[in-house]
């Protein structure tokens, strides 16, 4: 995988998971630090990306799972060549809400497609996982509560079933346990105010090592 000057962050989670307040919170930890900080998110993030998106998201249409996880690739190497990487390139903060995580736990263990396809997928088209990254872990039933609450429609993947979320979460977790050093659990069922505290705390030990 490819190093970079920059410094190159995702947060990660399930629903309700709390992925804006810190990301927002980052963003200002490191502008304190007067650092150029690059906001961004998947599947999204730029505007052949955000189309992307409404592809996957805003449709009623059955998607096959390979389809699915391909449809997240291209959004992805869209964004990590015309923006993660002239960025970093550029000595920047990239915070990104999701990366490669994502489709390992959601279209891995949410879907069930071998991890060995995800991972070719990386390697041709992708080539650089995030130097840090934040898992922010809740209980389905607390995280779906918490989406539910902002009464907003549903998205497509929003609307499946309990079990593919509990296998999206425990993918995320076994991402974690096999990647200590850059992926650190965040325990996200606490309040905003402590979730963001811990996330600092482990950022400020990030950098500081
Ligand atoms: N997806 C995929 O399948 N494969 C991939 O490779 C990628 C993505 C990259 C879109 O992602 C979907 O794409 C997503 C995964 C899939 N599918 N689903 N389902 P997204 O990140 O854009 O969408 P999301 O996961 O649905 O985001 P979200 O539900 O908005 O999560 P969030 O950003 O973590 O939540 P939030 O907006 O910060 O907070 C949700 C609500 O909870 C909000 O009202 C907050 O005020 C409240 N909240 C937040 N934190 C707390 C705490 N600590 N206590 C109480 N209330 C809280």
């Amino acid at each position: 995988m490819e190093t970079s000057r920059g410094i190159f962050i995702s947060i990660e989670g399930g629903e309700g998971a709390g992925k804006t307040t810190v990301l927002n919170a980052i963003r200002a930890y490191f502008e304190a630090q007067n650092c150029a900080v690059v906001c961004t998110r998947e599947p999204g993030g730029t505007v052949v990306g955000e189309r992307i998106r409404e592809t996957l998201l805003a449709t009623d249409q059955a998607i096959v799972p390979d389809a699915e996880l391909l449809l997240m690739f291209a959004s992805r190497a869209q964004l990590t060549q015309t923006l993660v990487l002239p960025a970093l390139a550029e000595g920047k903060v990239v915070l990104t809400d999701r990366f490669t995580d994502a489709s390992f736990a959601y279209q891995g263990g949410g879907r069930g497609l071998p991890v060995s396809k995800i991972e070719a997928l990386e390697n041709a088209f992708v080539g650089i996982r995030p130097d840090l990254t934040l898992l922010l872990d809740v209980g389905v039933a607390q995280g779906m509560a918490r989406a539910q609450a902002r009464g907003q429609q549903l998205d497509r993947i929003e609307q499946e079933q309990t079990d593919f979320f509990q296998n999206v979460r425990s993918a995320y977790l076994a991402l974690a346990e096999q990647q200590p050093q850059r992926i650190k659990r965040i325990d996200a069922s606490q309040s905003p105010e402590q979730v963001v505290s811990d996330v600092l705390a482990v950022l400020a030990a990030w950098q500081a090592g």
